[in-house]
């Protein structure tokens, strides 16, 4: 028996739920906010598989994971009574966004044995950044045996920046957050808009509603806390001289060597197929300290008798 990739089976607050079947495998979601009891001969959580939920898992046969546990509904505890395999794809994702455990960051306790394999997977919520004196026991169970295929020399390396793992016979606590380069650039940036909070400043808000996410805002120089017109920040035209397609945008400097931020061009003549623009600006004016005018050239040759559209990529160098 299964559950496809995009049912979702959901035990709700205060019921109990039973998969009664022979083998049962999880291509979808299971959301264990009730109590859910795995009465069958084996479970499989596959790999596009998700376990969450704020309750307990009740597992007769060994819980053999190679997707995803993710304790809460973003985030929260998770118990699991019985024991777990984790293979190569198998993913453990632990949300913090504060300090209390079980209710700002996730915890997942495990009465039986956890041999642990795949990805720890630390994420970082609602622009939440620890400080390096901060620990987190994610997990907890009766054995610990295995190990993480990401965890090197006791560290973690993920989207914002590196944990140090703390592992004993019984438990597994993050703690020491250093950032990233890339967030280090953002997030001081951010500091400048003190009116936006909490998750108003993940780099993929849009908290001033005008299409532009924050760290496109990053990207072009633009407020995050204050709309913005689209035109100002990319602007297409035919090159009186080559008749080739020109596209201009403001472009935040980098470190030689060690950039902080990704712009991506892609052109494209049906909005349907899009090709990435990999050479390099014909034409770069400074603007001030920060900024840079960069101008790139399509490599569509002329007559251009036909449409033709441009679109930007901006993300963090993560
Ligand atoms: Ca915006
Ligand atoms: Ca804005």
């Amino acid at each position: 028996m299964t559950n496809g990739p995009t049912q979702t089976v959901r035990v709700s607050p205060g019921a109990t739920g039973a998969l009664q079947t022979t083998g049962f495998v999880n291509a979808g979601r299971i959301v264990a906010d009730g109590v859910l009891y795995l009465q069958t001969t084996t479970f499989t959580n596959g790999p596009t598989g998700v376990l969450r939920g704020n309750n307990a898992i009740v597992t007769t046969p060994v819980l053999a994971n190679q997707g995803t546990i993710a304790p809460g509904t973003s985030p929260g505890a998770l118990s699991i009574f019985g024991n777990v395999t984790n293979s190569a794809t198998a993913v453990f994702e632990a949300e913090i966004g504060g300090t209390v455990s079980g209710t700002s960051f996730d915890r997942l306790s495990v009465t039986g044995s956890f041999a642990r394999g795949g990805a720890l997977k630390p994420v970082l919520i609602n622009g939440y950044r620890p400080l390096p004196s901060d620990s987190f026991l994610v997990l907890s169970a009766t054995s610990l045996t295995g190990a993480w295929a990401n965890v090197t020399d006791g560290k973690v390396t993920f989207e914002h920046g590196t944990f140090d793992v703390i592992e004993t016979a019984t438990t597994v606590t993050l703690t020491n957050f250093t950032k990233n380069a890339a967030y280090t650039a953002y997030d001081t940036w951010m500091d400048g808009f003190s009116t936006l909070t909490g998750a108003s400043r993940e780099p993929s808000a849009d908290p001033d509603g005008d299409g532009l996410t924050n760290v496109e805002e990053f990207g072009f120089g633009t407020n995050p806390a204050v709309p913005n017109g689209m035109p100002a920040t990319l602007r297409g035209y035919i090159h009186a001289t080559t008749g080739h397609y020109r596209v201009e945008f403001p472009h935040r400097k980098q470190p030689p060597g060690a950039p902080f931020l990704i712009y991506e061009l892609q052109f494209s003549s049906d909005l349907a197929q899009w090709e990435v623009h990999s050479a390099a600006a014909v034409a770069i004016a400074g603007i001030d300290s920060l900024f840079e005018l960069l101008t790139f050239e399509d490599t569509l040759a002329p007559p251009l008798n036909r449409r033709r559209f441009a679109r930007l990529h901006i993300r963090l160098a993560v």
